[in-house]
């Protein structure tokens, strides 16, 4: 991959994923191949999600009075809101947001329906579309204007320690959803001046995508009391005391797909993981004047045969020649390609050919089902490991800021260095390198600050980003 965002941009509309045309600047159109994608993306989350959340809708639209409620958070997002301030020609009397995120949408409704202390915990998600001006250049599903698959979890607890547990718990969920996918990412707590507006502090998942920069594609934040003090979510405790709730939210975005798309490719085109690929399957007729009905029938009957276990099967009839097939299904990420001839039928076998090795193996039609779910599931573990290596190799530790700097430079990629945590110290290193640290770890060992020499508290992490 030599250009990896002209890559990115081109393989989106070849792959029929979405059609940035559009005529408003990040807001695109997903076109039905990638909405198919996006289909299966979501049900793993969800099914993640309904095992102890519950699924719910609030309005697209907020009131300004309720947006504004809550100075911190407010202040964070007041740059990028969109706003409605006419009803055909009559003008609002109050404005209405477009929801940046839900937090001001749904808290109010919290304080209605949490009385007691039995209506805890209070856990509900929802996945619908959000609006952000975004000021930084915009790219197709990475920054959007209008983030059309916001996923966004939201719990209510009674203490600060379960709300702490619930952060674990989040970022379980989220590791299970992204190793599903394939997706590498590095879990770091970001630094106070970068956390969500109104949070006690957030914790962020991020990837690295082809050309070394990292990509955030997950945060969970733990709210404390903040909005509950605003939005006066009270609850009353077993001892009859009233007291505020304490809450945190998670969410993700556009960007899962987009880091799907980015982490698998390769100069062919995309590499789907099995579980969201629209089609796994794509069975490809070898067609000679003589044999024409022979092979279609027995294509027609493999491909119900595999459709009757459970795989989503595509068979390709399309009057053109089999090697423009290959070309297409190879760039639009199909995992698996069977090919079949009339050869093939006399020795009752099939061509199976695999998207992420390019390897070819021969299959008896007997045992057609179990060999396939076994490939399809080394797949899945191929681009998994393939991923995770190419991710490892590319974070460096750095001696000094010099050192940092200049690898920065050469090799992008991610940097590991001790740092003490002082915020001017911080921020002097990101004024020293020109590049934003990403977020901390605890650190193992022992050792002095990269920039100031104290007594490191942390490993942190710096990376260009997008
Ligand atoms: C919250 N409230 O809102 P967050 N385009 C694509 N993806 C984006 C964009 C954008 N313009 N902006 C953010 N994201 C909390 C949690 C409810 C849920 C993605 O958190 O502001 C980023 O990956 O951190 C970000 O981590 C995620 O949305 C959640 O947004």
């Amino acid at each position: 991959m030599i250009d990896f965002s002209e890559w990115f941009h081109n393989i989106l509309e070849e792959a029929e994923i979405i059609d940035s045309r559009y005529p408003i600047k990040g807001m695109n159109v997903w076109l039905p191949y990638g909405f198919q994608l996006r289909k299966h993306t979501l049900k793993i989350l969800r099914n993640i999600l309904d095992r102890d959340h519950q699924e719910t809708l609030f309005p697209l639209l907020i009131p300004e009075d309720q947006l504004e409620k809550e100075s911190i958070h407010v202040k964070g997002f007041e740059d990028e809101v969109y706003w409605i301030t006419h009803g055909g020609l009559t003008k609002l009397n109050k404005k209405l947001a477009l929801r940046p995120t839900s937090e001001t949408a749904m808290y109010p409704m919290f304080s209605l329906w949490i009385r007691s202390h039995t209506d805890l915990p209070l856990k509900i998600y929802q996945i619908v579309n959000t609006f952000r001006y975004e000021t930084k250049h915009t790219r197709p599903l990475i920054r959007v204007r209008e983030i059309t698959t916001f996923k966004e979890a939201h719990t209510v607890h009674g203490t600060m320690e379960e709300a702490e547990e619930q952060v674990q718990e989040a970022i379980r969920l989220y590791k299970e959803f992204f190793n599903s996918l394939a997706i590498p990412y590095i879990i770091t707590k970001r630094p106070p001046w970068d956390k969500f507006p109104g949070s006690n502090y957030t914790i962020a998942f991020d990837t690295l995508l082809p050309d070394g920069k990292t990509l955030q594609i997950a945060t969970v934040h733990n709210l404390g009391q903040t909005f509950s003090k605003t939005f006066n979510i009270k609850f009353e405790t077993p001892t009859g005391e009233h007291e505020y709730a304490y809450q945190t939210c998670y969410g993700l975005s556009d960007r899962i797909i987009a880091s799907i798309i980015a982490v698998h490719g390769d100069d062919s085109g995309l590499r789907l993981p099995p579980k969201v690929a629209p089609y796994q399957i794509i069975i490809v007729p070898i067609i000679f004047k003589e044999e024409a009905e022979e092979v279609m029938k027995a294509c027609e009957e493999i491909r119900y045969r595999l459709e009757d276990s459970g795989f989503r099967v595509k068979l390709d009839d399309r009057d053109i020649r089999a090697g423009r097939k290959y070309y297409e299904w190879e760039m639009k990420g199909a995992p698996l390609r069977i090919e079949i001839g009339p050869r093939d039928l006399k020795k009752k076998v099939v061509v199976v050919a695999r998207r992420d090795t390019k390897e070819k193996i021969e299959i008896k039609l007997e045992n057609l089902e179990e060999k396939i779910d076994k490939i399809l599931h080394d797949i899945t573990r191929m681009l998994r490991e393939e991923a995770w290596k190419k991710m490892r190799e590319n974070i460096r530790t750095a001696p000094n800021l010099k050192e940092a700097k200049k690898i920065i430079e050469e090799k992008k990629g991610i940097i590991s260095f001790p740092w003490c945590g002082n915020e001017e110290c911080g921020k002097n290193i990101e004024e020293k390198i020109k590049v934003d640290i990403l977020g901390v770890s605890e650190a193992k060992k022992k050792s002095s600050c990269i920039n100031c020499g104290k007594e490191a508290e942390y490993k942190a992490f710096l990376a260009k980003t997008y």
